[in-house]
């Protein structure tokens, strides 16, 4: 069994701990990807975290994934989470599991964000819970 976790991280991550504290919190990404490799190291596991503002670069990396034989894709895929029609079909394409991950609660925001192609797809989501949902996850990846 594979030890590999891929962590994709979709548009405006990288600005992460910069814009926006009262929703996303003061974490950077790369703070998320450091308390990342910690846990994971812990649990028997390595991280391979990515960050794109292009929706394709995210198609392209969960199908590495699955070519990698990964255990499992933590995605947060931003705001392609309720628009990318391609990462839902790209998550079905792929029998690697794939947890959702926002920092945020997208269903306790605007209504527009009510709606996750990602989380359609995915096998379970986990949101609401800042910088350490991003542990939550990697626990549950850990677990499958
Ligand atoms: O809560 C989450 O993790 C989201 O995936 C974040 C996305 C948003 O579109 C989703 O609905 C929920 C937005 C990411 C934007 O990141 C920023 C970071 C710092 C400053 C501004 C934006």
């Amino acid at each position: 069994m594979s030890s590999l976790v891929y962590v994709l991280n979709g548009p405006n991550l990288n600005l992460l701990g910069s814009r926006e504290p009262e929703i996303y919190g003061t974490t950077t990404l790369d703070d998320i990807g450091a308390l990342l490799a910690e846990r994971a190291a812990a649990l028997g596991l390595t991280i391979e975290m990515r960050q794109s503002n292009h929706e394709g670069h995210l198609v392209d990396w969960l199908h590495e994934a699955q070519a990698e034989g990964a255990k499992a894709v933590l995605l947060n895929a931003g705001a392609f989470t309720h628009t990318s029609v391609a990462l839902h079909d790209a998550i079905k394409s792929v029998t690697t599991p794939v947890i959702e991950v926002h920092l945020s609660n997208p269903l306790a925001r605007e209504d527009f964000r009510h709606q996750s192609w990602v989380g359609m797809a995915a096998k379970g989501t986990i949101a609401g819970f800042g910088a350490a949902g991003y542990l939550l996850a990697l626990e549950a990846a850990a677990r499958l």
